[in-house]
């Protein structure tokens, strides 16, 4: 156990933030549907971080708990508040969420309670009574280490090694990292310090995959199409190979980062037709694009931040292909 050293570019948290961890007993943690490494890790060494100052921490989640890499993560969260720790008014704590719908269906749960929000996205809605939004953090376990820090927590083993699983999803592992940004450094020598290993964690983020997984994804590469003179990416998954593969064989990491090292490709999209008339578009967009795939996906009503978005598209495959390329053509063209 180590005691976290001090930090550059610490961000600032609000001081309501840290009074009302000290006022409160009780919490509720709560994060995002289709949950993701840094939002449940995030809401995990939060949690340890509270229960280490002695009070109470129910977790929620609504998952799935569906993605490879945290398909051992349904037995920490609840999926409703048991109703006599409600009663005590908890503090509740919404982690990696832009927008109050993020949450669905837990929303009504919390309904009356004091909320505070622990957030990375630059876009969004302002919601919750307390808020520590810090769009230049590249994770939000970055942010709950400088809650440690402040509280002066020691951070164990294994929560240095969620904290650095959670920094490691948002910066697919580390290669979006640009230029003069030491702090990311400075609290990956901190965790490595308290047992971290990178190693381990890239073994579970990229490890132990299926043979199926691969042929998905060999399948989405040989049907990529090229638009806009190849500055556009385009791949998906029909209904029926959705069913048959299903979103445990996904990895899409894996495809975006193969398509984005394409010469001249800007933009990769990524669309899933998961019903009849319903599709999930990823967004991603390569390091020297100046698009914002963020913009393209809340244009959507979808959200998620400037390289790296989603939107849910009411639509078929077909249609939903066409508003795609509809859309992003402004962008790639203009
Ligand atoms: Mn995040």
């Amino acid at each position: 156990m180590i005691k976290p050293d001090k930090l550059l570019h610490n961000p600032p948290i609000p001081k309501e933030l840290i009074e009302a961890i000290n006022s409160h007993s009780n919490f509720v943690i709560l994060g995002h549907k289709n949950p993701d490494a840094d939002c449940l890790n995030s809401q995990l060494v939060l949690g340890s971080t509270l229960t280490y100052l002695g009070k109470e921490v129910v977790l929620l989640s609504p998952g799935p708990f569906d993605r490879h890499e945290i398909k051992n993560y349904r037995e920490f969260f609840h999926d409703t508040i048991p109703p006599d720790f409600k009663k005590t008014n908890p503090l509740a704590i919404i982690i990696d969420c832009s927008t109050p719908d993020r949450i669905s269906p837990l929303e009504k749960q919390i309904e009356g309670l004091t909320t505070a929000i622990i957030d990375h996205h630059a876009s969004g809605t302002e919601f919750g009574d307390i808020r520590f939004i810090s769009p230049k953090a590249f994770s939000v376990t970055f942010l709950i280490f400088h809650i440690m820090k402040v509280l002066d927590i020691p951070v164990s083993k294994l929560d240095a090694q969620r904290l650095l699983f959670g920094l490691a999803a948002d910066t697919g592992f580390f290669r979006h990292i640009p230029e003069g940004r030491p702090e990311i450094f400075e609290m990956i020598a901190s965790l490595s310090d308290a047992g971290a290993s990178p190693k381990d964690v890239y073994h579970t983020m990229y490890g132990e995959r299926s043979f199926n997984s691969k042929k998905l994804l060999g399948l989405l590469l040989s049907r990529t199409e090229r638009l806009f003179d190849g500055r556009l990416l385009m791949t998906w998954e029909t209904l029926d190979e959705h069913t048959r593969f299903g979103e445990k064989e996904r990895d899409s990491e894996s495809l975006y980062a193969q398509l984005l090292s394409v010469v001249r490709c800007e933009v990769v999209v990524y669309i899933r037709q998961e019903k009849e008339t319903s599709c999930t578009v990823g967004f991603r967009t390569a390091a020297n694009s100046s698009v914002d795939v963020g913009r393209i996906a809340s244009s959507f009503g979808g959200g998620g931040h400037k390289k790296a978005s989603g939107a849910t598209l009411e639509m078929n495959l077909e249609k939903a292909k066409t508003a795609v390329i509809e859309l992003i053509a402004n962008y790639i063209l203009s």
